[in-house]
């Protein structure tokens, strides 16, 4: 079990949260030397940058924004005297890549893994009734030991600059809202529900982790507030009759309290809005609530202007509606667990989420979505370093399952992102992976990868793992572009007949398929990144999907343009997007918006 509470802060009978949002002090430390010369005892010189954002994208200084290794952020947090007795943290949404917290000067804990949270326990170190200063060195690099993978290169001056082995920019810094967060001594740790549904009626299992001994309670408020069940223990069946389950576009999200009780004293109450429906594999079918649903939708990024991955509410709500607009029902966290308000939305809005864990780069490549189809081998698992990759991604995983798990909109795990599968070194590797999510999920939802181009059936190794088996495909962009599209569209279709030779009985989700586009291009006839090319690119993929039953749904790339790092191969960035990076349509939004409003739930079912 994990060290910290993953439960999302909230207030209650029992609990505060205060947010910590705001202009931060922020200063650079290139020389690593801030830990020894104590700038946990109070940055000097320091500047503010806005909480939560990346800090790339606010200065005019090229140097700053490909910043590279140390940095430090510091704010002044109030610690109110009535929280004596209790116990205080401050959480971070996230940290990207690693973190150290300290407090008044004191170090705290550290954390690895840039998009999932980071829980500082400061009860010990706190002063009430007085500020606290909170200090967190933060640090961007990346490795081959760390998802995402990639390289920190130390350039002729002696700067240091981020190579990553994946397509999106290596954004950073405290990038997700953070919290002050008071809980009673005895409180909820953790809460895990699974269910069933019977007729008109559920059975939700759960269990309840407290930090003491008091009995347990949990009670579920419909959406009026009225209670429509009741049990007590730390494990038990919730029965709800005539119950209104969570469905696709329809959400319907229960209250669920938990308590910990002394007699009529509440010790500790936590809430939660879950919305109940079942997902399952069977055969071919993605099943929710017992009935098939093919996905449309996107790959998407936390990706916008000037903040970066910076967790926008803004960008949030338009993406939602955007989505909405164009008739998809769900989307792929590619490629890293998102901010858990955007999860939140999802359960709100009835979207289906594939939820990505930041394992992507595992392939030796600087540009690895146009190498995969050279078929270049880089041996990737068979590193002296893959074992604490493992441990890392492990580690992950366990920290997305334990902060997702109960959310509704969450239907499958994606374990990794375009793998070097062509080796069977790899498949020890995910075979620790897949296990591990199994273990985890209570719910045993469907866990997947994303298979890139040179992962076909006659080469991976590792597909069998997959309760889905996603592909990532680009017949018509990197391979075969333009005018030869027909030939492209050819070789699709050999690749598809012999996945279906191999008769997996298993649905196939396409998780990626684009074609680079500039919003300002028009030609007719279509020239590759023209608005023209990518329709035409886009109903040759459709025609495809369309002639394979097993083809249960389709994720395009991407959502929106969206930042990388410069290079030949990318216009300031990556421009698959169907809308732009300031959320308009592109000519094919309305191709989809027509396409996707007129497939039905249950297509190809
Ligand atoms: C891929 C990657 C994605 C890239 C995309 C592309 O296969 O999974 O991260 O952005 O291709 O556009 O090349």
């Amino acid at each position: 079990m994990l060290e910290n509470s993953m439960l999302y802060p909230r207030n209650s009978k029992t609990r505060r949260t205060v947010s910590l949002d705001g202009m931060w002090k922020i200063k650079f430390d290139p020389d690593s030397e801030g830990r020894e010369k104590r700038w946990q005892d109070g940055l000097k010189d320091a500047d503010l940058i806005p909480v939560p954002a990346s800090f790339a994208d606010f200065y005019t200084d090229k140097d700053i924004r490909e910043y590279t290794g140390d940095f430090w952020y510091e704010t002044d947090v109030f610690v109110p005297e009535e929280w004596k007795g209790n116990k205080v943290f401050v959480r971070f949404g996230c940290a990207t890549h690693r973190a150290v917290v300290f407090v008044n000067g004191k170090e705290i804990t550290s954390h690895e893994g840039g998009f999932l949270p980071l829980l500082a326990d400061i009860t010990e170190n706190t002063r009430f009734n007085e500020f606290n200063r909170v200090s967190v060195l933060v640090n961007n690099e990346l490795t081959v030991t760390n998802i995402p993978c990639g390289e920190t290169r130390v350039l002729k001056n002696g700067k240091k600059m981020s190579k990553p082995y994946f397509d999106f920019y290596n954004y950073s810094g405290l990038q997700r809202p953070v919290k002050l967060v008071m809980v009673p001594e005895e409180y909820v740790f953790d809460f895990t529900v699974d269910h069933k549904l019977f007729g008109s009626d559920a059975e939700v299992s759960y269990s309840v982790v407290t930090t003491g001994k008091h009995p347990v309670e949990v009670r579920v408020l419909d959406e009026e507030g009225r209670e429509v069940a009741l049990s007590s223990g730390r494990e038990g069946k919730l029965v709800i009759k005539n119950v209104r389950p969570w469905e696709v576009l329809d959400s319907y999200l229960y209250t669920f309290a938990v308590r910990i009780l002394d007699g009529s004293r509440i010790i500790d109450e936590y809430t939660e809005e879950i919305g109940i429906r079942t997902v399952e594999v069977v055969h071919d079918s993605i099943l929710i609530n017992q009935k098939p649903v093919y996905l449309k939708g996107f790959g998407k990024h936390e990706d916008s202007d000037i903040v970066g991955r910076g967790f926008n509410i803004g960008m949030m709500k338009r993406d939602f509606e955007c989505m909405k607009w164009t008739g998809a029902n769900s989307f792929r966290t590619s490629h890293y667990p998102y901010s858990e308000e955007i999860y939140q939305m999802a359960d709100r809005e009835g979207f289906l989420v594939i939820d990505e864990v930041a394992a992507v780069g595992m392939f030796e490549s600087l540009m690895n979505f146009m190498e995969a189809s050279t078929g270049k081998k880089t041996a990737f698992f068979e590193k002296e370093t893959t074992p604490q990759l493992l441990e890392n991604h492990l580690k992950a995983i366990e920290e997305m399952i334990t902060r997702d798990k109960n959310h509704a909109c969450v239907i499958a795990w994606s374990l990794l992102n375009e793998p070097e599968t062509t080796d069977k070194a790899a498949v020890p590797y995910f075979e620790k992976v897949f296990a591990k999510a199994h273990e985890l999920d209570v719910q045993k939802r469907p866990r997947t990868f994303a298979l890139v181009m040179n992962s076909l059936p006659g080469t991976c190794s590792c597909y069998q793992f997959a309760d889905i088996i996603s592909l990532n495909r680009y017949y018509g962009w990197y391979m075969m572009g333009g005018y030869e599209i027909s030939d492209a569209e050819e070789a699709f279709r050999r690749e598809m007949d012999e996945w279906k030779e191999l008769g997996l009985d298993r649905p196939f989700l396409f998780t990626e398929y684009g074609a680079d586009t500039s919003a300002m291009e028009h030609k007719l006839p279509s020239v590759m990144w023209s608005q023209e090319y990518q329709m035409e690119y886009l109903k040759m993929c459709h025609r495809v999907f369309d002639s394979y039953s097993f083809i249960k749904g389709e994720q395009v790339w991407n959502f929106a343009d969206f930042q990388t790092t410069e290079g030949i191969m990318r216009v300031n960035g990556n421009k698959k997007g169907i809308f732009t990076r300031q959320r308009q349509p592109k000519d094919a939004a309305w191709y989809f918006r027509e396409r996707w409003k007129s497939l039905p739930r249950d297509y190809k079912k």
